[in-house]
C-alpha cells in the first residue's frame, strides 16, 4: 500500500496525450493504495487563462476523472485551491529550492519561450515548488506522469533530500515517478516532433486530438497525420516520428505491445494503418466520452464530491503541515 498522487491543470480542451500519459491510468492505482487525486486549478493560473474558462475546464477535469473509472469513495478527489494548507507549504519550501535548479527545468524554457519575456510569472518559474508541496502534502511516494513531468518528480525528491537532511528526520516523502509503458509523449499529429498539448496555439488544433471533439473530428485528424514517404509502419521516432506516434496510439488504445502491432502491420499501407489507429481511439474514446458528458452534466454533484474531498484531503495535509511547521521552528 503506497500514497499515491497526480494532478491535472484546468488549462483548456483536454487532450488524448493527457487522457494516456495521465488520467486513464489514475484506476489502477485506487484498489491497493491511498489515492489522491486533483485538479491543479492554481497551476492553471501560471499562464493567462479566462475566468470563466478556468471554471469550467475545473469542471471538467473531475468529469474526464470520473469517466476514466475513478471512484469518490476509493479515491480522495479534490481541488488544490480548496487545500489552504498547500499554500502554507508552498511558502516555507520555496527557501530551500535553488533558483539555478528552477531555471533548469525543461518545462520553464518551453513555455517561457513562448511568453514575452518581459512578462514571465514568477508563478511559472516556481511552478516546480507548488507540485513538490503537491505531494509532500499527503505522503505521496507514487506519482503517475507524463514524460514532460518527470523532471519535477525528480525535482520534489531532491527538495526532500535537502530538506529532511537538514532537520534530520523524515518530514517530506520521496517521491518517485511512474509513467506508462506507452504513450508517455504523445506528440502533435502535424508536428510530431512536438508534444500534443492542450495549449496549442490555435493555428496548431489539427495536430491535436481534444477528448470532446466529435468522431468525425477524431477520424478526420488522424486520417490526415503527418507521415513520411517510406510506406512501412515501423518504430522509430527518430526516423518515422509520425508513424512512431500513431504506433504509440494504438498500442496504448489496444493495449498491445509495439513489435507486435508493426507485425500486423506488415504490409499495410498508410490509408488501413490510419484507419485502425482511428478506430482503436474510437473503440475506447467513443464510451469514455459518453460518460464524461454524463457526469459533467451535473455540475451540483461534481461540488459536493469537490467538498467531501477537500475534507479528506485537509485532514491528511494538516498532519504534513503540523510536522514541518514544527520542525523549522514555525511551532
Ligand atoms: N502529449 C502528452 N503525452 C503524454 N502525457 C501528457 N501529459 C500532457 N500532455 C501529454 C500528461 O498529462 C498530465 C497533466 O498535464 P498538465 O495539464 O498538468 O500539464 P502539461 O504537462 O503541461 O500538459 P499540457 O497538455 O501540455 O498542458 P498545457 O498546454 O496547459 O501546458 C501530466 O502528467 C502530463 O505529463
Amino acid at each position: 500500500m503506497a500514497r499515491i498522487l497526480s494532478g491535472v491543470k484546468p488549462t483548456g480542451k483536454m487532450t488524448l496525450g493527457n487522457y494516456i500519459g495521465s488520467f486513464r491510468n489514475f484506476p489502477s492505482f485506487q484498489e491497493d493504495n491511498e489515492s489522491y487525486i486533483f485538479v491543479a486549478d492554481i497551476h492553471a493560473l501560471t499562464l493567462p487563462i479566462d475566468p470563466a474558462n478556468l471554471r469550467s475546464t475545473t469542471y471538467d477535469v473531475i468529469s474526464f476523472y470520473l469517466a476514466a473509472g475513478l471512484d469518490p469513495n476509493k479515491t480522495v478527489l479534490f481541488k488544490q485551491s480548496d487545500i489552504k494548507e498547500v499554500a502554507v507549504l508552498n511558502s516555507i519550501l520555496i527557501n530551500y529550492i535553488y533558483m539555478g535548479e528552477l531555471s533548469r527545468m525543461t518545462q520553464f524554457k518551453a513555455k517561457s519561450a513562448k511568453l514575452n519575456q518581459k512578462k514571465i510569472g514568477v508563478g511559472l518559474f516556481a511552478y516546480p515548488v507548488l507540485m513538490a508541496a503537491d505531494i509532500f502534502m499527503y505522503d505521496a511516494e507514487i506519482v503517475p506522469v507524463g514524460d514532460d513531468q518527470i523532471q519535477h518528480v525528480e525535482l520534489a525528491h531532491d527538495i526532500a533530500k535537502r530538506f529532511n537532511s537538514r532537520y534530520n528526520a523524515k518530514l517530506l516523502s520521496m517521491p518517485k515517478s511512474v509513467t506508462p509503458k506507452v504513450g508517455k509523449r504523445i506528440m502533435s499529429l502535424q508536428d510530431p516532433l512536438h508534444k500534443m498539448s492542450k495549449s496549442d496555439d490555435p493555428k496548431k488544433q489539427k495536430g491535436v486530438i481534444y477528448l470532446q471533439d466529435s468522431e468525425k473530428d477524431i477520424r478526420k485528424k488522424i486520417m490526415s497525420a503527418i507521415t513520411d514517404s517510406e510506406a512501412v509502419v515501423r518504430f522509430d521516432p527518430e526516423k518515422k516520428p509520425g508513424i512512431s506516434n500513431l504506433l504509440s496510439i494504438y498500442c496504448a488504445m489496444k493495449k498491445v505491445e509495439i513489435s507486435d502491432a508493426e507485425k500486423t502491420f506488415n504490409n499495410c499501407n498508410y490509408g488501413v494503418f490510419k484507419k485502425a489507429v482511428a478506430d482503436a481511439v474510437m473503440e475506447e474514446i467513443g464510451p469514455f466520452q459518453k460518460k464524461f458528458f454524463a457526469y459533467r452534466s451535473d455540475e451540483k454533484k461534481l461540488d459536493e464530491i469537490f467538498e467531501q474531498g477537500a475534507i479528506k484531503a485537509r485532514q491528511a495535509a494538516s498532519v504534513v503541515l503540523e510536522r514541518v511547521k514544527k520542525a523549522v521552528g514555525l511551532k
